[in-house]
């Protein structure tokens, strides 16, 4: 989200020149950042939910049979909210609850990503279609192509 495209810039330049020309609206012209979260879906069991805190967000799925799979962030840098996919069945799978990430209001949102258990792959729109790209390891942007574009996530090795 970080990653500023150049019509969010003209956006934000139009809410400024909008709340200047309003007397009343005194308010910071500026969206308050919404705070971080850490939110976490076990594919095993369909448990999944968004914490406060890094280490609410762990306890969810914690048995030792789960492993952590990947983890995304709404900003580039692991900034901002996180979302850590955990399950026990492993890579090269498509888990079909990671066909939309709207439904946990990460739609067009990830900036960063990392591969732990299994490659992680980013697609550009829900169903695994359109654009992806996978990323081994942990990237500290996903670069331009991808910014604030995916809509699902896929395990599989390719
Ligand atoms: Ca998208």
């Amino acid at each position: 989200m970080r990653m500023v495209r150049s019509s969010l810039a003209l956006a934000a330049t139009a809410l400024v020149l909008a709340a200047a020309a309003t007397p009343a609206s005194a308010a910071s012209p500026q969206p308050a950042p919404r705070a971080p979260k850490f939110c976490t879906y076990v594919v095993d069991t369909g448990e999944g939910g968004c914490f406060a805190t890094r280490s609410q967000a762990a306890e969810l799925g914690a048995q030792a049979e789960y492993k952590d799979l990947g983890k995304i962030w709404s900003d580039s840098n692991s900034g901002g909210s996180e979302f850590t996919f955990r399950g026990s069945v492993g890579c090269n799978w498509r888990y079909p609850e990671f066909n939309d990430l709207s439904k946990w209001g990460w739609n067009d949102t990830v900036s960063s990503a990392q591969g732990i258990t299994c490659p992680i792959t980013l697609w550009e729109h829900n169903d695994f279609r359109g654009a992806h790209q996978t990323y081994y390891g942990y990237n500290a942007y996903v670069g331009d192509g991808m910014n604030d574009k995916a809509s699902s996530v896929s395990f599989d090795l390719r």
